[in-house]
């Protein structure tokens, strides 16, 4: 049962709600969506969203483009070769994650329906029932800011991201007290400014708020300025942008660097690449996220399914974009967010979706 063909969609999945982070918002960010199909007509289906151009070295029509390269690369392979796919996928187009990403997902639900098994049966099995999650409170007001993580506390939400960067570092100290003032017991706090701080803020914010108990994820843009400030930073350093592959992962282990990470299915080329990354930091007791940048049902069904196998301690959570964007493309069993924890979908084999091509409309390319 080989993949015998791939449809490529473009659907767009527009933020309905503010979301801003230091170097950009999102607006109406256009998600590519994968279906391959193999000899006997199963389908399984991938996405890769970016948030917007500025967040990772990539944009959602790029994603588009580089399947010209990488689908027919892939045609004729088993989708349960996750192994050999991706090595002719590097083969064929060097960079390009976002794009392996897509279609390393659809794989990967492929091979759970053709099995018979889910996605995190295929991952090695859940550690835990309802998946660990975590919410952005994006950059606003000190007392916005404050009232939103009240707000998801109220709800449940246990875990919280807060936006920072773009602005004068004073705000961000305002902010960063405000909502430490109204975190409950037991409720983690992430700083996160997207590359947005100078070393010097970054020391700066950190020795401002040497009281408070909290993470610091991606303060700086570049490995070598974490680096640099490292030893003058209170806090636990997390690493998002920078985490690109699994040998960057290694060295911010190594180094001593990194405290945590915040890892994203498409900037890592996928199921396979992430299940790489995710043993090596449970193998090293390294905490970790199982995001992505954006994206609807398919691209959380993954992330989910991922987080799902991490040992409970090591796991900073999975996050969805859906409560950002409120689109399904599975009313039924689209990962969703209830009492502070993210479902798995249900719907059967793989992903555990129940999708239908026709959904997604006109295909912008054919490969076969
Ligand atoms: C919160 N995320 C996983 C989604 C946004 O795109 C940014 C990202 C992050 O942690 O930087
Ligand atoms: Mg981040």
């Amino acid at each position: 049962m080989h993949i015998r063909e791939i449809y490529v969609y473009a659907t767009p999945l527009g933020a309905k709600t503010t979301y801003n982070m230091s170097n950009s918002t999102v607006e109406t960010p256009v998600s590519t969506i994968v279906a391959v199909v193999d000899s006997d007509g199963l389908v399984g289906f991938g996405e890769a969203c970016l948030a917007s151009p500025q967040f990772q070295p990539a944009h959602n029509s790029g994603v588009r483009a580089s399947l010209e390269i990488l689908a027919p690369a892939i045609l004729g392979h088993d989708p349960k070769h996750v192994t050999t796919i991706n090595a002719a996928m590097n083969r064929a187009l060097t960079g390009h994650t976002e794009g392996k990403a897509a279609l390393d997902i659809a794989c990967w639900d492929l091979a759970g329906k053709q099995l018979g098994v889910s996605v995190v049966d295929l991952l090695g099995g859940a550690q835990m029932d309802d998946v660990v999650t975590y919410h952005v409170v994006g950059i606003s007001s000190a007392d916005d800011a404050a009232a939103t993580a009240r707000r998801l506390q109220d709800e449940g939400v246990t875990r919280l991201q807060l936006k920072a960067g773009g602005r004068p570092i004073h705000e961000d100290i305002a902010s960063i007290h405000a909502v430490a003032d109204v975190l409950l017991p037991g409720t983690d706090l992430a700083v996160d400014t997207n590359r947005g701080w100078s070393t010097t803020e970054a020391v700066q914010v950190s020795q401002a708020c040497s009281s408070i108990t909290m993470s610091l994820e991606q303060s700086c843009a570049t490995e070598a300025e974490l680096a640099h400030v490292k030893s003058q930073i209170q806090h636990p350093i997390i690493v998002d942008e920078n985490a690109t592959d699994l040998g960057s992962v290694a060295r911010m282990i190594s180094s001593g660097l990194a405290n945590g990470f915040g890892l994203k299915l498409t900037r890592l080329g996928g199921l396979t690449a992430m299940r790489a990354v995710r043993d090596l930091c449970m193998a090293t007791r390294t905490p970790m996220s199982s995001d992505d940048a954006w994206g609807g049902d398919i691209v959380a069904a993954a992330g989910v399914s991922l987080g799902a196998t991490l040992d409970p301690q090591f796991s900073r959570g999975a996050w969805l974009a859906h409560p950002y964007h409120d689109t399904h493309y599975d009313e039924t069993n689209g990962p969703r967010i209830i009492d502070g924890f993210a479902t798995l979908p249900a719907g059967g084999p793989g992903l555990g979706l129940v999708l239908e091509t026709a959904q997604f409309g006109d295909p912008v390319a054919v490969y076969r």
